[in-house]
Parts: structure tokens; sequence; C-alpha cells
């Protein structure tokens, strides 16, 4: 009787461990059928009644139906595991024959470029980069420059000034005269400043109210215009190309003494006059000149010993000219259709 009935159990057990899906199943199943107040548990206590004879092999097949299905639930379980790793697996599977989606890659620009190709020009010929604050005091960017108290520059209409004394600066010469300071009196000084300048101008398409500068300081003992005229030129066949030749116009600066202009040869026309030279064959570039006295004096240099030249020049104006660009503010206003026509080789 007890043997049949522990062989209906473990029937019945087999058979549920088999349809069990999931873990929660089985483990029901486990419970009810080898726990303490499951059948078999029941089955081994009731064992008292049976004969002397009878009770060691009842034990022992209840023992063994207990170890069989056990056995089943452990197998089952591992079964389920598996079954769930591979469905989890099938389920993040990436498809690799999807094709990509594409990144946006930026771009540097363009003022960058330029900014960074002239560095390379002039560090090529001797020049160090130097730079300097944005936000200057009244001495570095008007007074050692020579700029009189009365020049129209130090208004107040077309400075930015915080107070009397701090303003935005309005050139990167200050750069240069800090760094002539620094020397100490003593020669050479061979510096590029690049960098952003401030001036109260409303914009239009030849103005901004910012602007980009390189300016440049050349300072030793018999420094002479000549070598202004030799450093301009190879600067201008450099960024404009071999073919471009360079003239001096005399002019007035209150930093240099004598001051020159100077224009770069026209390479739509070669010189002969059209619309972009304005039919005179020639485009200004820069402003130059030697290094007034007063100034070299003023940062510490002998200037019976010392004389130098110097240079600045608008770098959106540079780059206007080398990429046939229209409008200064294309610079400013960061539209993506201009930026991304600008990239570096
Ligand atoms: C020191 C001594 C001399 C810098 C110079 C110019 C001529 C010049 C303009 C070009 C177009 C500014 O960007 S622009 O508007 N610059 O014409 N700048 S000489 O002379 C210096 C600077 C510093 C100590």
């Amino acid at each position: 009787m007890m043997r049949e009935r522990l062989e209906a159990l473990k029937t019945e057990a087999l058979e549920k461990i088999e349809v069990a899906s999931d873990m929660k199943s089985l483990q029901d199943v486990r419970v009810s059928y080898l726990g303490k107040k499951g059948p078999i548990t029941e089955v081994l206590r009731g064992m008292g009644k049976l004969s002397a004879e009878e009770r060691p092999k009842v034990g022992q097949l209840a023992n063994e139906v207990r170890d069989e299905i056990k056995a089943h639930v452990e197998a089952k379980e591992a079964k389920l595991e598996q079954e769930a790793v591979e469905k989890q697996l099938a389920e993040e599977s990436i498809d690799v024959t999807l094709p990509g989606r594409p990144t946006q890659v930026g771009t540097s620009h363009p003022l960058t470029d330029v900014v960074e190709e002239l560095e390379d020009i002039f560090t090529g010929l001797g020049f160090s980069v130097a730079e300097g604050p944005e936000v200057e005091v009244d001495y570095y960017n008007f007074e050692a420059l020579n700029l009189p108290k009365d020049h129209p520059a130090r208004d107040m209409q077309d400075s930015f000034y915080f107070t009397e004394e701090l303003l935005l600066r309005t050139h990167t010469s200050p750069v240069q005269a800090r760094t002539m300071e620094q020397h100490e009196g003593k020669g050479p000084v061979k510096v590029i400043c690049p960098g952003k300048v401030f001036r109260r101008d409303d914009d239009d398409a030849t103005h901004s109210h910012q602007f980009m500068q390189i300016e440049g300081l050349y300072v030793d003992e018999k420094v002479r215009m000549s070598d202004l005229k030799g450093v301009l030129e190879s600067f201008a066949k450099s960024f404009f190309g071999e073919d471009r030749s360079i003239r001096l116009r005399p002019s007035f600066f209150p930093f240099t003494e004598p001051s020159v202009e100077v224009d770069v040869s026209c390479g739509i026309c070669n010189g002969e006059g059209c619309r972009i030279c304005k039919q005179s064959g020639w485009i200004e570039v820069l402003g130059s000149g030697m290094v007034h006295p007063r100034v070299l004096e003023m940062s510490g240099f002998d200037p019976a010993k010392y004389s130098g030249f110097a240079f600045g020049m608008g770098v959106e104006r540079l780059a206007m000219l080398k990429y046939d660009i229209d409008d200064i503010r294309h610079f400013y206003t960061n539209d993506v259709r201009f930026l991304k026509q600008f990239t570096r080789a």
C-alpha cells in the first residue's frame, strides 16, 4: 500500500517538475513534495505501523523517491537558468549589419586657422608668440605707446571702459609694451601677439566691436627699415602666394616713426586694376613702422643703442581677403553653413 503511494507520489511530482515553466512554480513543487509537511515525510512518519521486515524496504524506497525528486528539481533548475541566460542573450544581441548613425564632426573656426597659419609663418621667421590680458590698464594700452591724453582713441566713445583706469584693450600693442618691459632693456625682443581686441564701433560689413589682431615687434641693435620690408614681404608671399609683392606708403601712427601702410599686389588682376582692388592694383593689408624712440625709452630700452620695427594687422580682414568673405559678421554669427566650409587640411 505504502509502496504504491510512494510510486504514485513520484510519478505525480516528476510530471509537475516537467511542466513547471519558471523558478517559482518549480520551488512550489519542491516544497510541496519534499517539505516537512509534505506527503513523503507523512509516509515516513506512518512507517511505525509496518512490520519489522517491511519497514527498512519502504524506508529505502521513500529515500530513493525523495532523492529522485530532488535530482529532477535540480536538473530542471539548471535547465531554467540556462534558458533564462539564452533568452537574455537573444534579446540583447546587437545587429552589427545595421548601418551606423553618422556623428557630427566639428571644424576649427576660420579665425583660429588663420591665426595658427600666421603663427607658423612668423615663428618660421624667428618670432615667438606672446599673450597678455584683454582687460588692460590705461598705462599699457595708451600711455606706454605714446598715445597722448587727448588722442581720440582714448575717448569714452571709442573704447569700452570699466573705470577711468581700466578698459578692454583696443589693440594688442600693450602685450608688446609688457614684453619689452620684461626684457629690462636687453634685446633682442622678437614677438608676435595675436588676440581679441575691442572698440566701440557700430557693427557693419567691415567693422566689428570685437575683432582679432596680430601685431609684431622686433627690437635689437641695428634693426632697420629694410628688415621690416624683408619680413613683411616674406609674410605676404607665404600667406597670399609667392607671386604677390608688397609696397609701402607713408602713414602716421603715434607709436612708430616713420610709419607706413603696407599694400599687397592684387591677386585677381596682378596689379592691372580691377573691382577688388578698386582699379589701383593694390590692397591695403597692414600698418607698420619703426618703433618710436619715446616708446622704446618708456619700456626700458635705450633708443641710442636699440631700434626696432612693429606691425599690426586685422585677422578678419586677412581672412576675408584670402577666402573672399564679404562680411566680417560671418565670423561671429556662427552659422554652421559658413563654418563648415573651413576645414583645415
Ligand atoms: C609697440 C610699438 C609699436 C604696432 C602697430 C600698426 C602699425 C597698425 C592696425 C592695422 C589694422 C591695427 O588691426 S588694425 O586696425 N595696426 O597699423 N600697429 S604699427 O606698433 C607697435 C606696437 C607696440 C610697443
